[in-house]
């Protein structure tokens, strides 16, 4: 049985198919179906991820997997959070996020660089199942000064991890999968599913 994986994000498709691909789940991806962009109305990860779940189920009448993430940065009270696709305003891609990130955190010194990636993964069997699936991960790193390595997505150059002496961006797509946000979350959700 199919189950549509609820993101136009192609980052986020790469690195949950590559957890994926070797399970007996059929797991397709939204952009084989025609679904829309829906607002992401919600204050916290878990709503966002219900309702793009929602909308992906509704449209397709399949069960559905969705994704909400982000960067939370202590220096700047969480942000960008739920924010961070869009944290360089209308237009903004990775780039100018990474440029933005850096510009704010320009008089920050290293030791209160702290920040984390956040996970929010959410199976719902269909649009009105009232009760879904619920995984997080949390992945703990610092904001580099600079942007270094051509892997990951997002903000992967300048998340760096101490314990690796890396930045996301420099570990490939299975190491950063062993250890990150969404790998975590999917290792639980795949975890409850099997259930
Ligand atoms: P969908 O809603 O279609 O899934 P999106 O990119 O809009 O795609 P989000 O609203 O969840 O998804 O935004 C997540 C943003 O957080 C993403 O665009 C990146 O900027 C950042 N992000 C999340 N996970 C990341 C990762 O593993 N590495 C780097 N940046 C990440």
């Amino acid at each position: 049985s199919k189950i549509v994986l609820a993101t136009g994000n192609a980052g986020k498709v790469r690195e949950l198919d590559a957890m994926l691909a070797p399970l007996k789940l059929h797991v397709v991806a939204q952009s084989e179906f025609d679904v829309p962009e829906v607002a992401e109305t919600g204050t916290t990860f878990v709503e966002n991820a219900i309702i793009k779940a929602r909308h992906a189920a509704r449209i397709t009448g399949l069960p559905a997997i969705a994704d909400d993430s982000g960067l939370v940065v202590d220096a700047l009270g969480g942000a960008p959070g739920i924010y961070s696709a869009r944290y360089s305003g209308e237009g903004a891609t990775d780039a100018k996020n990474i440029d933005k990130l850096l510009a704010e955190l320009q008089d920050v010194p290293m030791d209160a660089r702290s920040a984390r990636f956040i996970c929010c993964l959410v199976y719902l069997r269909h649009a009105d199942d009232p009760t879904p699936i619920i995984c997080e991960g949390a992945w703990e790193g610092r904001i580099a000064r600079e942007a270094f390595g051509e892997g990951g997505f997002g903000y992967d150059p300048v998340f760096y991890v101490p314990a690796l002496a890396k930045t996301a961006a420099e570990l490939s797509k299975e190491e950063k999968n062993a250890v990150s946000h969404r790998g975590q979350a999917l290792k639980a959700l795949l975890a409850k599913l099997g259930e």
